[in-house]
């Protein structure tokens, strides 16, 4: 970026700033932002939010609403036009009438709410909550704005060359070592390689390898993107210190990169991310879990990108293109319900143990950063089952009829009763760099794996007066109250 062009974007954020500070005065607003990688749980946290929050749900944590202090929650207009809504009551019938988990999204969608509340003076009030619902591979592609096309593809090829990756990047390396970068650009060459390497990037992504860290994100999340030339690119392998000869499948694949960076990336932050004032980062830490070592090590890789995004005073070229004014982040391992409550704290704990990792990393200041362990829909209830050491704390649920137990389909039509195992009591054991701390699904061992978590259908509702009850939950109100109870006083 040309020190004229950081200029203006400078002066426009501040003229924007004072725009939406006067908006500000008249009606108090929270942006808030809903994040996490793909199948993370945004669309079913959104959903449990707002509907909680329309029809009373329990949430003692979640003081305005305890204490009697919303007087009604209503759906608005949102305020920008040209976002797609987010589907809630599409989401809210497959969620809470057909027992089925909503369809997944791929965009950044909105929706916008109004609180009507008593502040602790007495008098009415009403808080407007805007929900901004954007897919986490997009913070991932963050430190690609101070990278040039060469580094990044140096980079990238090393890190398919290594650990878990490198067997599944087999068919893109193949492909790379065939091309050459300084022949004429050719379509179908940069077309072919580009697929190579999206199918590279969604093998890591498959939940036996459950990686994290993958960017360019849209060509996971490609959004209305998708087939356009700004995501027909890929890695090539390079000469060191040379420039590209004019002309050439190098020369193509650069500016392709660059166009990405341009008309992708930096919109998404300067157009959405900049504004959030409050952010969640939902986790599906029993996926890495599940997964293994490498998937957890991944993981932590994509906490440090993801907190990169929200440093206030980094300096540089990234606060030229947008000043993050996120105050508040909580760091949530969603699906909670997969596990009994006395293994709860401990996968706060271990979320708990990377993130405080990934800010000394990272050396983020900033926001105020708390982690919680939670599940949006509660789906399962809980009880014994015996085994070999006795009576074992376990989870009762229907397994959702997709799901498989160590590639055994299950054909059950009730409950079933299942011990996930034990999350360990010190975090710090999972991390440990010098040994293979637990067996996961990607080290192939399928049913010796230490963590095998079962995915259950939403629960049962029983039918009350006027419809059915807000959805049960674990801890969705302590995440409430921490996002936004304070601006409801
Ligand atoms: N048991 C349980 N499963 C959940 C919960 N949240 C999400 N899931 C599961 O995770 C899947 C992905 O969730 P979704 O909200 O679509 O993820 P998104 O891609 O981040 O929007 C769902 O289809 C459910 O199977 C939860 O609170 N409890
Ligand atoms: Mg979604």
């Amino acid at each position: 970026m040309t020190l004229f062009s950081q200029f203006f974007e400078q002066a426009r954020l501040a003229a924007r700033a004072l725009a939406e500070f006067g908006e500000g005065l008249f009606s108090p607003t929270v942006r808030l932002g809903i994040t996490g990688l793909s199948r993370a749980g945004k669309t079913v946290f959104i959903t449990a939010l707002v509907h909680g929050l329309m029809r009373g749900g329990r949430f003692p944590v979640f003081e305005p609403l305890a204490n009697g202090r919303i007087a009604a929650v209503r759906l608005a207009p949102q305020q920008h036009d040209a976002v797609p809504r987010f589907d809630y009551e599409n989401h809210v019938r497959a969620l809470v009438e057909e027992r089925r988990w909503p369809d997944s999204t791929r965009q950044i969608s909105e929706l916008r709410l109004l609180i009507d509340y008593q502040s602790e003076n007495g008098a009415m009030r009403t808080l407007t909550l805007d929900i901004v619902d954007y897919p986490g591979e997009w913070l991932l592609d963050l430190p690609l704005l101070g990278k040039s096309y060469e580094q990044w593809s140096a980079e990238s090829v090393a890190q398919a060359r290594g650990g878990t990756r490198a067997s599944l990047a087999t068919p893109w390396l193949s492909h790379l070592a065939t091309v050459d970068p300084i022949a004429p650009a050719d379509e179908s060459v940069a077309i072919e390689a580009a697929r190579l390497f999206t199918g590279y990037l969604q093998a890591c992504r498959d939940e036996r390898y459950a990686m994290s860290l993958l960017p360019p994100g849209r060509f996971l999340m490609p959004g209305d993107l998708g087939g356009s030339p700004a995501l027909t690119f890929a890695p090539l392998e390079l000469p060191e210190g040379a420039e590209p000869p004019y002309g050439s499948l190098w020369a193509m694949m650069r500016r392709r990169y660059d166009s990405y960076r341009e008309v992708v990336v930096q919109p998404f932050f300067r157009e959405h991310f900049a504004r959030l004032d409050r952010q969640i980062v939902l986790i599906d830490t029993l996926a890495a879990l599940n997964a293994g070592p490498d998937a957890v090590r991944d993981l932590q890789g994509a906490l440090v990108s993801i907190l990169d995004c929200f440093r206030i005073g980094s300096g540089g070229i990234f606060n030229a293109l947008f000043r993050p004014r996120v105050s508040k982040i909580l760091f949530a391992a969603t699906k909670a319900d997969h596990l009994h409550h006395s293994s709860h704290d401990r996968l706060e704990a271990i979320l708990g143990e990377m993130v405080s990792a990934a800010i000394s990393q990272a050396g983020f200041e900033g926001a105020e950063v708390d982690v919680i362990a939670l599940a949006a829909v509660r789906a399962t209830r809980e009880g014994h089952v015996r085994g070999e050491g006795g009576s074992l704390p376990s989870i009762i649920g229907f397994p959702a009829s997709d799901e498989t137990v160590a590639s055994e389909k299950f054909d059950v039509q009730g409950e079933i009763a299942v011990f996930p195992g034990d999350l360990p009591e010190n975090a710090g054991t999972l991390f440990d760099p010098n040994t293979d701390a637990f067996r996961g699904l990607a080290g192939g061992c399928g049913k010796s794996a230490d963590f095998r978590f079962v995915r259950f259908r939403p629960p049962q509702l029983e039918q009350i007066a006027d419809g059915l009850p807000a959805l049960p939950h674990i801890r969705l109100d302590r995440a409430m109250q921490f996002l936004f109870g304070d601006r409801l006083r």
